[in-house]
């Protein structure tokens, strides 16, 4: 009868698997109405010979069953463990949640980078709005009706008001209000967006222009090279970097010129400049006898392109953050 109970035991603890089937089997047999708790109460029945020696033998089995299965709750708490652990494992070459820090696109840094250098010199940053007056950027700036820039196809006109209206296709414009205010002598940078009907690889529809001038008594095309050749070797880092100044033609500059840099064993041409047109000087009050000056236009996605070293204008708008990112690596010079 004992032995029975015993052996029935030890089959259906090795049945359980689990804490709950454990559990189960305890109260089976342990319980309030457990197989040994009854049969304990039977006791009461019997005769005083029977009872001794049923008494002992079920006592030594509630001792046994209680130890094995204590012995089996710490082993099976221990299984527990170890596939709560495991399952719950950090992986400590996965990324921080750490904040991500934002920062300025590749365009903005470039801008930046040319305005600070200029500002050493004096120059103060002058701004104007994107949509435009006829008069603004093509009459005061010396560009006849007929000039090819004006059409249709290179330059995006507003059909809303009753004067022609139209995104500006330089930051010139800038320059043409500065003059305005009268005030001299002048040394100004006007950055900022520009529109043109063009887009591949090299240009964009929507692109960033940076204007620079001064007119002060006494300046010269002395003073233009230096200036530019300087800013050059500063900006692309190169104290002997070459350069040259080729002529070439604006409207509203005489004589003009396009400089180029030397680099990978090749001329890449940066910017253009020449002296302030004696007409668009006359076109805003002042006398080309008494004032002269100098002008010069780069595009800012060109420079951060030789820079950089972009191969692809498109990347400036694409807003691939992952692009954006790798290429904002604090560059500015002098800091
Ligand atoms: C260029 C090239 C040459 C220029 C001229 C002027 C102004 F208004 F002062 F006459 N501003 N910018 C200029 C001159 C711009 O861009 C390629």
């Amino acid at each position: 009868m004992t032995a029975d109970l015993e052996k029935n035991f030890h089959l259906a603890l090795e049945k359980s698997q689990n804490l709950q089937m454990l559990e189960e089997l305890r109260v089976r047999y342990l319980g309030k109405q457990g197989m040994i708790t009854e049969a304990l109460k039977s006791l009461g029945a019997m005769d005083p010979e029977t009872r001794k020696q049923r008494g002992a033998e079920l006592n030594r089995l509630r001792a046994l069953c209680q130890e094995a299965l204590s012995v089996q709750k710490e082993k099976l708490e221990e299984q527990a463990l170890t596939l709560k652990l495991a399952s719950e494992k950090v992986d400590l070459t996965l990324p921080t949640l750490a904040l991500q820090k934002g920062t300025h696109h590749l365009i903005t840094q470039t801008t930046e980078e040319i305005v600070r250098y200029f500002e050493r010199f004096g120059f103060k940053v002058e701004e104007g709005p994107d949509i435009e007056t006829e008069e603004h950027n093509f009459n005061a700036l010396n560009i006849p009706p007929h000039h090819p820039a004006r059409q249709n196809h290179d330059t995006f006109y507003v059909d809303a008001a009753a004067e022609p209206l139209l995104l500006r296709t330089h930051t010139s414009t800038v320059q043409i209000r500065t003059f305005k205010k009268g005030e001299l002598p002048l040394r100004v940078l006007a950055p900022g967006r520009v529109y043109r009907a063009d887009y591949d690889a090299t240009h964009l529809p929507m692109f960033h222009q940076i204007e620079g001038f001064i007119v002060e008594e006494g300046i010269h095309l002395g003073h233009l090279k230096s200036t530019l050749i300087d800013f050059c070797r500063a900006f692309f880092n190169k104290n002997d970097l070459k350069t040259r100044f080729r002529p070439s033609f604006f409207p509203f500059t005489e004589p003009s010129f396009e400089m180029d840099i030397f680099g990978n064993g090749r001329w890449l041409e940066v910017l253009g400049c020449g002296m302030i047109h004696p007409q668009v000087l006359r076109n805003v009050g002042l006398d080309p006898k008494k004032h002269q000056g100098f002008a010069f236009g780069m595009g800012v996605e060109r420079f951060a392109m030789l820079k950089y070293e972009v191969n692809d204008i498109r990347n400036f708008v694409t807003g691939d953050v992952r692009w954006n990112r790798q290429m904002s690596v604090s560059r500015a010079f002098g800091t």
